[in-house]
């Protein structure tokens, strides 16, 4: 079980600020923006690429999601991430969104 599913579990706590039928949404244990929020599906993928055309409704539901803690926590401009795969910072894998907000955000990421 990764530690992603075990916080869905209420296994271990987390500050969790949005949660439905199939996403759920907690800040992240070591922010990086003022908002850094990890918003998940509770159906654990484990990255992006592993997921399928039958994730398709479910992909969807995680950017609205986003855009619902985004409108809650009352950003207007904001990033959101995915890293998929170590070589592109993933560490847990469990398939995650990084809403990231309330700060000038430069680009390129590192
Ligand atoms: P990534 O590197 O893209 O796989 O992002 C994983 C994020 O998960 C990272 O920003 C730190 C966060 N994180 C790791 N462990 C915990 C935890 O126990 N609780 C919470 N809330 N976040 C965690």
């Amino acid at each position: 079980m990764t530690l992603f599913e075990k916080i869905i579990a209420r296994q271990i706590p987390a500050d969790i600020v949005y949660e439905d039928a199939d996403t759920i949404a907690f800040r992240d244990i070591s922010p990086r923006a003022p908002v850094h929020v990890l918003v998940c599906p509770k159906k654990a993928i484990p990255k992006l690429s592993d997921s399928d055309d039958g994730d398709t409704e479910t992909l969807g539901k995680l950017l609205r999601s986003v855009a619902r803690v985004a409108l809650a926590a009352g950003l207007t401009d904001y990033r959101v991430i995915i890293n998929n795969g170590a070589g592109a910072g993933q560490s847990v894998f469990h398939l995650h969104l990084h809403l990231m907000g309330g700060r000038t955000l430069t680009w390129p990421p590192g």
